[in-house]
């Protein structure tokens, strides 16, 4: 079979590589204890199910997106925000699974982030064709914290630009069980993921999930 990402930079094995200033790719850090983390997002899905929210603007986003933690990530007609309630139910979000937190602060602490505490997990779903715009990550008040991301199933391209939308983005193939560390200079970086291509997953079969973990307040 042609590989379709062959035109992409080769990345190295590594535990650790660094992909910009503040932004560590740890490659295949969740792939360890990937049927506990799978199992603990399906327990989060049943109470807070993935829905495609709104944005602003008045189109509805191609991820379908959910939470757990004490907050959780919003978007409506109003706006973009983070909310103490799931505005689909009324409830509170499903807490975070132990397993999940646990994998974020060590992904935290192995690129140098100590006492990294997220409040939010943001749960994405991508089924082929789904997209996610280049975009920054500000409705966090403590920029100060990195976000931790998490990729499982299908493999897909991601954009890694820098606090100017007019510089040319990288591109980098995130695979299941890819974790990357997103802090310091890299904080306000545009990025985004283009259209998924279909495939298989043994696990998660034509899907994407993106965990991305997040310290709000400050
Ligand atoms: C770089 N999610 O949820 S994760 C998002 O794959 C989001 O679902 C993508 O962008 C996804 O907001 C990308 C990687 C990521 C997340 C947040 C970042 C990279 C980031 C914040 C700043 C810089
Ligand atoms: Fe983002």
């Amino acid at each position: 079979m042609t590989d379709l990402f062959d035109d992409l930079p080769p990345v190295p094995d590594d535990a650790y590589t660094p992909i910009a200033p503040g932004a560590v790719l740890l490659r295949g850090f969740g792939r360890g204890d990937d049927a506990d983390l799978l199992r603990a997002v399906e327990t989060v899905v049943t109470q807070a199910p993935l829905r495609h929210m709104q944005t602003p603007g008045g189109y509805t986003m191609s991820v379908a997106m959910t939470s757990c933690g004490s907050l959780g990530w919003v978007s409506d007609l109003q706006g973009y925000r983070y909310a103490a309630r799931d505005p689909f139910s009324g409830q509170s979000w499903p807490a975070m699974p132990d397993c999940l937190l646990a994998l974020a602060q060590r992904a935290a602490a192995q690129a140098g982030y100590a006492h990294f505490e997220p409040e939010a997990c943001l749960i994405n779903q991508y089924v082929p064709g789904a997209k996610l715009s280049l975009h920054q990550d500000k409705d966090e008040q403590d920029l100060s914290a990195p976000i931790i991301s998490l990729s499982l199933g299908l493999p897909a391209v991601f954009l890694f630009g820098t606090p100017s939308r007019k510089d040319r983005p990288q591109r980098w193939r995130l695979v299941h069980g890819d974790v990357v560390v997103w802090g310091g200079p890299s904080r306000l970086a545009y990025h985004g993921v283009q259209p998924l291509a279909d495939g298989e997953h043994v696990q998660l079969g034509r899907r994407r999930l993106n965990l991305t973990f997040r310290r709000v307040r400050v």
